[in-house]
């Protein structure tokens, strides 16, 4: 990839300390194994909004896939559909809501909302997103403004006016675009009210990411969501914050018998998951190795890293000891003792 467009998928905000601390933190837990379970058949289906999937991974919504290919999110989400991964499509994708589910119609489509200051494009892309299948809103609420990505400044990344991003043009962006000028067009002035409008009048479950304290995921529950991402974001938006692997325990303590918790940030290996999944999260949602798959091979490219994500995840679950994903928990994970003093 060009430099501009490799920055902007790979950096994060600031120092990037959270960047770095997502992927570190799943590496300071240790694993529990147990031994001489019947390891005959491997389940790593797990249910999301009382709804089955044949494994917890998700592809998280990531913006301008044409940086990375050509065919953009079409390529992402046939690659999805073909390895029974749910494709959450960005606001901020290069195809449009009804075009991708044109092109994609095999796979199990959600879509990630970002609230305009115009609220009539909003409302019309939530409309279609209903009438074209999607099964739910991911409602992101951590982006305000853009954080503070320095390798953005430094290279000029900007969005050339060639690229198609539908519901940018929708809400009056015109020629090369910053990511500062993609920012101002989203509204700041966004609270908890919006959730529950949101879920009725889409009749979808909303799902409320980018959540990292408990205080936030009692007010999720309260404005009528039906899950929560923990999320920082992949790193990208307020630096120093928690790990989504950190955040974890306390919000399912929090809220987890009465919403579906999801968690992102980090997620690179099948032992990663199995933390996740025993911290009782529902599912996780990966984001920059799907890119990296997508520049590398498109379709195809993506397609393989979600197979090596879940071969691998097979092999954890087995060695781990707990072939039915479902019955894992927090006596399968320990803080490493590699991980140093607090
Ligand atoms: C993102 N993310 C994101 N999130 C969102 O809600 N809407 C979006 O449009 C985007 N765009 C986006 C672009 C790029 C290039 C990246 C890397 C990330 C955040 C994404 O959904 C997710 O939270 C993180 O990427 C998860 O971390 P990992 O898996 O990338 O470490
Ligand atoms: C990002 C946006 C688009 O992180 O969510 O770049």
């Amino acid at each position: 990839m060009p430099p501009g467009p490799h920055g902007y998928f790979a950096g994060g905000a600031g120092d990037e300390i959270t960047l770095r601390d997502n992927v570190a933190a799943w590496q300071r837990l240790a694993l529990r194994p147990r031994v001489m379970v019947d390891c005959t058949v491997c389940d790593p289906s797990t249910t999301v909004f009382g709804r089955p999937h044949r494994h917890p991974v998700i592809v998280a919504p990531t913006a301008f896939h044409a940086l990375a290919t050509e065919e953009g999110e079409a390529a992402t989400a046939r690659a999805a559909g073909a390895t029974d991964t749910p494709f959450c499509l960005s606001t901020l994708s290069t195809t449009g809501v009804v075009e991708l589910a044109a092109r994609a119609p095999e796979a199990k489509r959600w879509f990630q909302l970002y609230v305009f200051r115009d609220r009539g494009v909003t409302r019309e892309v939530v409309a279609a997103a209903v009438d074209h299948g999607y099964e739910a809103l991911v409602l992101t609420v951590d982006v305000p403004v853009f954080g503070t990505r320095e390798r953005d400044m430094r290279s000029g990344f900007a969005l050339d006016e060639n690229m198609p991003i539908p519901n940018l043009a929708a809400a009056g962006a015109r020629g090369t675009l910053s990511l500062k000028d993609v920012g101002a067009l989203i509204d700041p002035s966004l609270t908890w009210d919006a959730v529950g409008l949101l879920a009725a009048d889409s009749g979808l479950p909303v799902l409320v990411k980018g959540v990292l304290t408990p205080e936030d995921a009692r007010r999720a529950l309260d404005s009528g969501a039906a899950g929560i991402v923990v999320s920082n974001h992949g790193g990208r938006q307020l630096d120093t914050v928690l790990s989504g692997a950190d955040a974890l325990p306390a919000v399912v303590d929090q809220v987890g018998d009465q919403l579906d918790v999801l968690v992102d940030g980090g997620i690179r290996r099948g032992t990663d998951v199995v933390k996740a999944l025993a911290l009782g999260a529902r599912a996780v949602l990966v984001g920059r190795p799907v890119l990296w798959g997508l520049a590398v091979g498109g379709e195809e490219g993506v397609r393989r890293v979600l197979e090596l994500l879940l071969a691998d995840l097979g092999i954890a679950l087995t060695l781990a000891g707990a072939p039915r994903a479902a019955e894992l928990d927090r006596s399968w994970v320990q803080r490493a003792p590699w991980a140093g003093a607090d």
